[in-house]
């Protein structure tokens, strides 16, 4: 398979996580999401992704598929083992909640695209962009926090979407300084994810594109 992919991505992380703990082998294709204003723009990505947006999946058919949690839905219904979500379905609805707490209402205000609005489009100061990231991150950070009881990852014993979804986002804070102190159960979460070797090669810093 093949990754379009940028090391920063916290969408692509999450998928190259799933790729790493079901052992399916995938060749990285860097797309630089900041350099001439995002490779992701040149028309050569957006034929292949009209979105243009990382991360992009070409499957073994040779369909592409977008969107990170698509994306992990087909690679566990083609690869049942290990699975990513609980067989019970009340812990499957949780598991999947604390993942679209991140998916669906963390990333998306403030991924590039939006930064990049606040900045150029509504010419807004870098420090209220800052808090404008801060802010949202903590309140999703604060609600992940009550709801988590990591034995050790989000969900219990097995690492699940939640797991794949919070580390990037912890991730991304980090790089952002949001103070993370306030969050003692999703950091531990995040050590636990971090020792095994799945979630480790996922790292943005471990990416062939790494800067
Ligand atoms: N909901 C999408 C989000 C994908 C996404 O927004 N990716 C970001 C990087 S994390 C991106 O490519 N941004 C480029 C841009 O907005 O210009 C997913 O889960 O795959």
């Amino acid at each position: 398979m093949k990754l379009y992919s940028y090391y920063r991505s916290s969408a692509a992380y999450r998928v190259r996580i799933a790729l790493n703990l079901k052992g399916i082998g995938y060749e990285t294709v860097p797309v630089h999401l900041i350099r001439d204003g995002g490779h992701n723009r040149r028309p050569e990505f957006r034929a292949l992704n009209p979105q243009m947006r990382v991360p992009a999946l070409v499957a073994p058919t040779g369909d592409v598929l977008i969107q990170s949690l698509a994306i992990i839905e087909y690679l566990d219904e083609i690869h049942p083992e290990p699975p990513l979500l609980p067989k019970d379905p009340i812990a499957r609805a949780k598991a999947r909640a604390l993942a679209d707490i991140v998916a669906c209402d963390i990333h998306p205000l403030n991924n590039v695209g939006p930064l990049r609005y606040l900045k150029h489009e509504m010419h807004q100061e870098q420090s209220a962009i800052d808090a404008w990231y801060h802010h949202w991150v903590t309140v999703g950070f604060e609600a992940l926090e009550a709801l988590v009881h990591p034995q050790p990852y989000a969900c219990g014993k097995d690492v699940t979407l939640a797991d794949i979804c919070v580390i990037p986002q912890v991730y991304n804070a980090r790089r952002l300084k949001v103070p993370l102190d306030k969050f003692p159960k999703l950091l531990g979460i995040e050590a636990a994810c971090l020792a095994l070797a799945a979630f480790d090669r996922a790292r943005p810093e471990n990416q062939p594109d790494a800067e």
